[in-house]
């Protein structure tokens, strides 16, 4: 028998929008007027739940879409997204067995961001890649371990029933994928845009056309994503998602093969006692960044509270335990790295949109992350995000610094 919870039945989120602040020079921001008005949507109440399967991902986006018209086609992306998911916890947990651990072709194979691929960062592209495309609903996919945006023409051979190219997804397959061989959380990353056809094709010299297109489908700030979310590889392998109406997290029910509800409208902690950061970068931080983080460990803040230290070096690890305890995870920006580690398009805007869901800010110091408008497909932006009284003393620390 499983274990119902009443906020099963609780109906709707609403989403969030903090004051924008000055951009840095080098920082392109989508004003408010641009983007997209967000949309209110509707999310779904189970007044009925079976006891045997609970409310299942499945039946989650059936609902969706029935209460959102205008989100029809997405269920069939995400039975694409789910399945690719599974598959790919299946390889994570498996790959001490069956060998796909180290480096790919033992070492050498760099992606464009100068990083050497793990076998598994290559095989759970594919795997991403392959599921989103035979959905039949993609127009363009972006993806940590592609050079460049992927076009994905309608291909009648793969015969799916009503191909529309609808959409544009961007996606980490597996983040924290430095972490895999030592069994440390991994997870993977995906944000959903709507696949604009029309969309104005800049100059691009030496880009074709369609290449052109592909990319500005992708260079999108995260304003425009309709939804976004990851899957954690972990002790528990989880799947947390957004639509724009509040933050759903599902579980791995492996006896049926299905992601569970086990945890509706995710709420993160107005504030907190713990930050997660690489300290090791700490002296070549910000200042406003490192004062603040230096008041927290003394429990001389803004909340009063002293902060302990959380830091796993996976993003989707850090974030989830930040989702679910409260905190500020991040990567500021830093001498070395000025614009930090992480990238804006299939790591900072898609998690962005799930922390700003449950109520919690994501800032780079100077604004919203969620409105920077990417010039790059890897292009990196600082990020700073969690609980909201925590994460606005940031940026009341940034804002005081100018
Ligand atoms: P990828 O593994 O997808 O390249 O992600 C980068 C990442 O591993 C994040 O998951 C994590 O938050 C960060 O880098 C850790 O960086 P560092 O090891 O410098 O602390």
């Amino acid at each position: 028998m499983r274990l119902l919870s009443l906020a099963l039945l609780a109906p709707l989120a609403q989403g969030f929008l903090p004051a924008p602040a000055a951009p840095r020079p080098f920082t392109q921001r989508a004003p408010l007027h641009m983007s997209a008005p967000p949309k209110t949507r509707k999310a779904p109440v189970f007044d009925e739940v079976c006891e045997t399967t609970g409310v299942t991902l499945t039946r989650f986006m059936i609902e969706v879409a029935f209460l959102n018209p205008e989100m029809q086609e997405l269920p069939a992306l995400f039975s694409g997204i789910s399945t690719a998911c599974k598959a790919i916890s299946d390889m994570v947990k498996r790959s001490q067995l069956t060998g796909l651990v180290g480096y790919a072709d033992g070492g050498g194979s760099i992606n464009v961001q100068g990083e050497e691929q793990k076998t598994l960062d290559i095989m759970t592209n594919d795997v991403l890649k392959r599921a989103l495309r035979f959905t039949g609903k993609l127009g363009v996919l972006a993806s940590e371990e592609e050079d460049t945006p992927v076009g994905v023409p309608l291909n009648p051979k793969d015969v799916v029933f009503d191909e529309t190219s609808k959409y544009t997804a961007v996606f980490d397959p597996l983040d924290g994928s430095s972490n895999v061989d030592a069994g440390i959380p991994t997870g993977t990353i995906f944000g959903i845009f709507e696949h604009d056809d029309e969309c104005e094709i800049a100059e691009g010299g030496s880009m074709t056309e369609d290449e052109l297109l592909c990319l500005q489908n992708t260079l999108k700030p995260g304003t425009d994503l309709i939804a976004s979310g990851y899957c954690l590889y972990s002790s528990s392998c989880f799947f947390v998602v957004t639509l724009g109406a509040g933050v759903y997290g599902f579980t791995l029910d492996e006896n049926i093969g299905e992601f569970v509800l086990t945890h509706p409208n995710i709420k993160v902690p107005e504030t907190s006692k713990i930050y997660s950061f690489n300290e090791a970068n700490m002296p070549q931080w910000d200042v406003p960044m490192r004062e603040t983080v230096e008041k927290w460990r003394l429990g001389t803040g803004a909340s009063g509270n002293s902060f302990t230290s959380r830091y796993i070096g996976s993003m989707v690890g850090d974030v989830h335990r930040t989702l679910l305890y409260g905190g500020v995870f991040g990567y500021p920006s830093d001498k070395k790295n000025v614009n930090g580690k992480l990238r804006l398009l299939y790591e900072g805007a898609p998690m962005s949109f799930l922390m700003e869901q449950a109520g919690g800010l994501s800032t780079d110091g100077r604004g919203r992350v969620m409105e920077i408008v990417p010039k790059e497909v890897h292009q990196r932006v600082p990020i700073i995000m969690g609980s909201k009284k925590d994460v606005q003393e940031v940026i009341d620390a940034y804002a005081k610094s100018k």
